[in-house]
């Protein structure tokens, strides 16, 4: 068929209803992002394809009522005619809907099963869901071993109305997704508490993340740059700021960033046995706190009881250090406290305690080391 006609027509008449629309002084995009993967752009034919054919149908079958009514109305005397039992039009109306079924069917297959293919990937990315933030473990090909969590970097006080919104306005994360260009990426899809649904619109890429199960989907992406998409599946009170960030890179690039990670990591796992004063805790705490626990305990650590109890002037907080710990790593079952032990390292835990002891009216004035964290690791 020819395609690239049908897009221009079907692109031509969608503008025209965009315009129509949205106004086209407000300069808002209306179409979808642009194909960055052969799928999505695959997605983008079907989609206009199959536009530009409900558009003839549709022409074609209001053209043809409006007609018969003007045609055949009272003032002209026209007499009904008689249609039962007429097999001519009973076969044409069973095979024409069968024919548009089936050009629609064919190309749409098509496109699903090669959606479907996640056979042969260069590189295999284990993606979790948390409420409310992306886990990222590469489990096979270049960087396997490298495993981070992926959260919302738009500061609070823009989403709170004291700055300006940036350009990346609840789609930026402070660790992204990074993948060699030109390479299939497999990711497997997982969540570790509710249903939330991972999607890169301009990858054509999207699957659900469920609890207890492993979908997959996945991507070559044929051009460098980051692209930006979002939780899709509506996964609680922070659904709206769960962004999702891929940064596509050269091979070369690629391999560098796998390089500097994993020497993060080595770094990171050497940490625990140093002994950190307490300011560097409480330094340290206070950003882990931001990025973890402010959704629910507020940074004034008042919470929003009932729902999520303040953290400030709490028994537990203010008691035995090991108790604490218990609930930040253990978590408090069936309640939305979930476990951090095996979300944060030992020294982020430590960080985290030492900083919710020692800050608001809480002073106990101890500190936790991240050997006590290892220690309480089974
Ligand atoms: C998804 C929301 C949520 C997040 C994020 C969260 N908490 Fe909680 N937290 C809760 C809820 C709800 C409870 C109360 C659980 C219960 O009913 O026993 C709780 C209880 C606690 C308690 C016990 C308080 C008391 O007085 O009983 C501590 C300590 C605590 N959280 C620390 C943290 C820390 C530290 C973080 C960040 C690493 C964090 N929480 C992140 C929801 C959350
Ligand atoms: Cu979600």
């Amino acid at each position: 068929m020819a395609r690239s006609s049908a897009r221009r027509t079907a692109t031509w008449a969608l503008g025209a209803l965009g315009a129509a629309f949205s106004g086209l002084a407000l300069g808002l995009e209306w179409n979808l992002q642009p194909a960055v993967t052969r799928i999505a752009a695959d997605i983008h034919e079907l989609h206009e394809y199959v536009m530009l054919l409900v558009t003839v149908i549709f022409v074609g079958v209001f053209g043809f009522m409006f007609y018969s009514v003007f045609a055949h109305r009272k003032a002209r005397n026209h007499k009904a005619a008689q249609w039962h039992e007429n097999t001519t039009v009973e076969v044409l109306w069973t095979v024409i809907p069968l024919i548009i079924l089936v050009v629609i069917a064919w190309p749409a297959t098509k496109v699903v099963v090669a959606q479907k293919d996640t056979s042969n990937p260069d590189i295999t990315v284990k993606v979790t869901g948390y409420q409310w933030k992306w886990g990222y473990d590469y489990v096979r090909g270049e960087g396997e071993g490298i495993s981070f969590t992926s959260l919302l970097a738009t500061p609070r006080d823009q989403i709170e109305g004291r700055a300006p919104r940036g350009p990346n306005y609840l789609l930026e994360v402070d660790n992204e997704m990074v993948v060699p260009v030109g390479k299939k990426v497999r990711v497997l899809t997982t969540a570790a508490d509710v249903i939330h649904s991972w999607w890169i619109p301009a990858f054509g890429a999207k699957q659900d993340a469920i609890p207890g199960f492993i979908r997959d989907l996945h991507f070559r992406a044929d051009k460098p740059g980051v692209y930006r998409g979002q939780c899709v599946e509506l996964c609680g009170k922070e659904h709206g700021f769960m962004p999702i960030v891929v940064r596509v890179v050269s091979q070369a690039e690629y391999s560098k960033w796998v390089g500097s990670r994993k020497q993060a990591l080595a770094a990171a796992a050497d940490d625990p046995a140093k002994a950190w004063t307490l300011d560097e805790l409480k330094a340290r705490g206070e950003k882990v706190y931001a990025a973890n626990c402010v959704a629910c305990h507020q940074a004034s650590g008042k919470g929003t009881p009932p729902a999520f109890p303040p953290l400030d002037g709490s028994k537990v907080v203010n008691g035995p250090k090991a108790a604490q710990l218990d609930v930040v790593m253990n978590g408090r079952p069936n309640t939305p406290m979930a476990a951090f032990g095996k979300q944060l390292s030992d020294v982020e835990l430590a960080a985290v305690v030492t900083f919710t002891r020692n800050n608001w009216g809480n002073k106990t004035g101890d500190q936790v080391q991240p050997a006590e964290v290892k220690a309480l690791r089974k």
